[in-house]
């Protein structure tokens, strides 16, 4: 693959105008007949001549306006058709015949099938796998698509946009005809055939449109699909009262498949789903898996306007419609469920993803400069830091400013491939504000470090803040600019009330936000009567690493009076780290370690406030993990330390706490028919985390094995198998338990997808040798992303000590599978990969070992580009 570059960017010479494509499906040998209407566009040279990409593809036939193309007009190569001797104004029409073969299409891009269905997924450069076309998303045209196929192996034939008209064809065949009335690019394009199960509803829109909804799904699991249908018309129903978007055709369409390499595409009016992220019961679905399904269920929807109405000019500018698209998705799930234990959730996710890419190799800007590899950028920078950046914007902006930006961004751009600089100068035109220094968050790499320091004058009543922000070197960016930084604080009195300041000085304050733009800056409040303590950061307004030393003391009474919970939720962590931090220590000398009082009775205190909401007090028991301590001791790493040292704590913290979590499990419990919603599920966390505790001290085994037994839900029946898998590996209990799961849910892949994570996930040395028994299981899949990402992906992403093993056995296990992947699913193959980019933060005997096992790989001939763009980039 060449390198790609912004830079470079120019539009193309021909305009597309129409695009009429007709399908003759068949498993091996798929006949598309595509006729392109183009012209040249203004002023383009007479000479230029006419590129089309391709991939793996077999070209049949090739017309220009009907008539056959002579061998000495094109030339044909694996990536390109390129057509010279075009008409120089008038309008022409390319007709490009190819034949595909679904059913060998390991790599689930462009048209395949998955349990006997047919279906395509597009996005980034799948397209040019149908057939040759201007793959690129500024190409954007109105789509006629006609289907024929074999109707009783096929009665559903789906594409974009409204249905034309069907019926019988010849030899048992049938067709449908679909037109899609909003041009678009070709990676929006989506064609789904086969024999599937429909759930059917209906939307009213605001201006009174009604909207049929209909989610397909294999036979028999209808009934799992209500859900998603539900967070289908809420999603429609939020979109409009707060974005004020309205849904633009007859019919929404979603189809469920189980063979997906991410977890949905948004193609206009016909989203294919990853199946997890659809199918759901109570006796099937954690609570996560429903919260899961709600969010991506909007994400997907809400790129109709995010992505679809207005899309991207180029995949630089990704973070466009991902961001933009995620920060929606964050906003709709907080307004359906708690908004502070959504944001904490966030920021977990966050930190543990983004935070160490941002620090690593891969780190890049949330808009790149260059790729070698598209498929690589789909990155938790792109969307989670992409969506920080949104939520920035409308912190600096304030609500009212934001939505004034966002109304003129779909004023201007509806119908557009727009930039980032087009969606910034929408902000700042509507608001008449400049927003150039804060654009370096998209262009600059790397986390901030904010330092904070305070001090108190008692005798002028002042209180100064003093702050300076670093942005680490990062790969090809060594230098960085200052940027804007908005800190949200509190400053909080001894009796626990907010203080009002009466002025402050030093630079902009709007309302509870600080904005930090300097390298070095300091802020004085004035008419401060007594020592504050001061909340800063809080709702995580700035995705920054803070270094800000806070006694225990006021960390305690942040932890206390905030009222904002995300800052109590954090002064209770930051309690919790330092303790973590020296528990590692302690275990690598094999010294005993002694958690601070001052901490557990905080964390004591908050699991016990029935003030609180118990999914916020689940929030505070699950301390920093493994990962998260790792992140904060910074390199040197030994993740054996690291789990014995927060084993250590956490058992001093069960305890201590024996009486409050046994109350928590007892009062707690759920009461009748199981319910998703937020409140039931925060009961359940909270219950299942006073288990997890519980599981600690004597008779642990006992109480998971009968939690276990009495479990009339997903969630709970995974957190006890959990718990007894991960705290009593070789006890005949856990065992037992394990073959009940797997004998009654051995048909539903879903719930078996768990059952391997669990087991994938049970830490220590011997992880890698349940993980090659599994390889043998006769349930295991490796051609299923899903069943892969749940027992290769767990072990190495969420086992620590088992994947990190001091003798790089877990390392070397890992590059076997990649070599192995790579051939059939390389974007399967390199999403697993990433699970090494921080092989440098390990202690020095792991770091070698690692380093071999990315040398094995980087060592195999005919790599994918996906997993050499990444291999090269981590070696580097
Ligand atoms: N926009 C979608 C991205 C996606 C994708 C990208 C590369 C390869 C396969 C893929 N499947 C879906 C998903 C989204 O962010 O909404
Ligand atoms: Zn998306």
């Amino acid at each position: 693959g060449q390198i790609v570059h912004l830079a470079d960017y120019r539009p193309t010479d021909f305009v597309l105008e129409r695009v009429d494509l007709t399908f003759e499906l068949d498993p091996r040998a798929t006949r598309l007949e595509s006729r392109l209407i183009f012209h040249r566009r203004e002023g383009v040279d007479a000479k230029a001549p006419l590129v089309l990409d391709g991939d793996e593809l077999t070209l049949t036939e090739l017309r220009l306006d009907q008539n056959e193309l002579p061998a000495g007009q094109y030339d044909l190569s694996p990536s390109s058709l390129v057509i010279r001797d075009l008409p120089e104004t008038a309008p022409f029409e390319v007709t490009v015949i190819t034949t595909i073969n679904p059913e060998e299409n390991t790599q689930l891009m462009g048209l395949y099938r998955t349990n006997g269905v047919y279906c395509t997924q597009c996005e980034a450069e799948g397209f040019r796998r149908i057939t040759y076309f201007p793959d690129r998303p500024d190409v954007l045209a109105p789509f006629t698509v006609t289907i024929i196929a074999d109707k009783a192996a096929n009665p559903v034939l789906l594409s974009n946009g409204n249905f034309l008209g069907g019926g019988n064809y010849d030899e048992g065949r049938h067709f449908a005809a679909w037109f899609d009335p909003f041009p678009k690019p070709s990676y929006l394009f989506a064609l789904v055939a086969g024999d599937l199960g429909v759930v059917e509803d209906t939307f009213t829109t605001m201006s009174d449109r009604e909207v049929k909804l209909k989610i397909y799904v294999e036979h028999g699991k209808e009934a799992r699909a209500s859900y998603a249908m539900d967070a289908l018309k809420r999603s429609m129903k939020w979109d409009e009262e707060v974005f004020g978007r309205e849904y633009d055709l007859d019919i929404f369409m979603i189809v469920a498949v189980s063979d997906f390499n991410m977890g949905a595409m948004e193609n206009k009016g016909l989203n294919v789903f990853n199946d997890k992220y659809v199918l759901a019961d109570p006796e099937t679905a954690t609570d996560q898996d429903y919260a899961n399904i709600e969010a991506i269920i909007a994400h997907e929807y809400f790129h109709n306007w995010t992505g679809n109405r207005i899309t991207c000019r180029d995949w630089f500018q990704l973070c466009l419609k991902e961001g933009l698209t995620v920060f929606r998705d964050h906003e709709f799930s907080a307004d359906q469920r708690s908004r502070s234990v959504k944001r904490i959730a966030e920021v977990r996710h966050l930190k543990a993803e983004q935070f160490p890419e941002d620090s690593g190799p891969l780190a890049h800007p949330v808009r790149p400069t260059t790729y070698r590899e598209i498929n690589n950028f789909y990155t938790t920078t792109v969307y989670e830091k992409g969506s920080e950046v949104t939520r920035m914007i409308a912190t600096i902006l304030g609500r009212d400013g934001f939505k004034k930006g966002m109304d003129l961004y779909f004023e201007r751009h509806d119908g557009d491939a727009a930039t980032v600089e087009d969606f910034v100068k929408s902000f700042e035109d509507a608001n008449g504000r400049d927003l150039s220094q804060f654009s370096l968050w998209y262009h600059q790499a790397g986390t901030p470090l904010v330092t904070a320091s305070t001090s108190y004058d008692a005798a002028a009543k002042t209180f100064e803040l003093s702050l300076e922000q670093a942005i680490p070197a990062t790969p090809g960016q060594p230098n960085k600019q200052p940027m804007h930084i908005p800190l949200s604080f509190a400053l909080i009195a001894d009796n626990g009330s907010l203080v009002n300041a009466a002025s402050v000085s030093g630079g902009e304050v709007t309302g509870d936000v600080l904005h930090l733009t300097e390298r070095q800056q300091s802020f004085t409040f004035s008419g401060v009567g007594s020592r504050p303590v001061l909340s800063l950061n809080r709702s995580f307004s700035a995705p920054i690493n803070l270094d800000f030393k806070q006694s225990a003391d006021d960390l305690v009474q942040i932890a206390r009076h905030d009222t904002d919970l995300f800052a109590r939720w954090q002064a209770l962590t930051d309690l919790a780290l330092p303790n973590l931090l020296q528990a590692a220590r302690d275990a690598r000398e094999g010294k005993e370690t002694v958690c601070e009082k001052a901490f557990i009775n905080a964390l004591l205190e908050a699991a016990a406030d029935e003030t609180l909401e118990p999914a916020f007090r689940a929030q505070a028991l699950a301390l920093p993990s493994e990962n998260d301590v790792a992140r904060e001791l910074g390199g040197n790493n030994d993740p054996d330390a690291i789990h014995s040292g927060r084993q250590a704590i956490l058992k001093q913290i069960a305890k201590a706490g024996a009486e409050v979590f046994g109350k928590l499990f007892e009062s707690m419990k759920t009461q009748g028919t199981f319910t998703p919603d937020a409140a039931s599920a925060g009961k359940r966390a909270l219950r299942n985390s006073a288990l997890g505790y519980l599981a600690l001290l004597d008779g642990g085994a006992e109480r998971a094995a009968s939690a276990f037994a009495a479990a009339d839900n997903m969630t709970d029946m995974v957190h006890a198998l959990t718990v007894l898998a991960h705290r009593f590996p070789d006890d005949a209990k856990t065992a037992e338990a394990l073959g009940a799961f797997l004998k009654r849910f051995e048909a539903n892949a879903l719930v078996l997808d768990k059952w391997f994570a669990i087991q994938a996930t049970i830490p220590g040395a011997s992880a890698l040798s349940r993980v090659k028994a599994l390889l043998e299981d006769p349930h295991y899949a490796p051609n299923n992303p899903n069943r892969v990402r749940s027992l290769v992906g767990s072990f190495a992403f969420a086992n620590p000590t088992g994947f990190h093993r001091a003798d790089g056995e877990g390392y070397r296990f890992l590059a076997s599978q990649i070599i192995g992947i790579d051939p059939r699913n390389p974007q399967l193959a390199a999403r697993i990969l990433t699970s090494m980019r921080s092989w440098r933060s390990m202690e020095s005997v792991r770091a070698n070992h690692a380093r071999s096992a990315l040398v094995e790989i980087e060592r195999t001939p005919s790599l994918s580009t996906d997993v050499r763009d990444l291999i090269e980039r981590m070696l580097k």
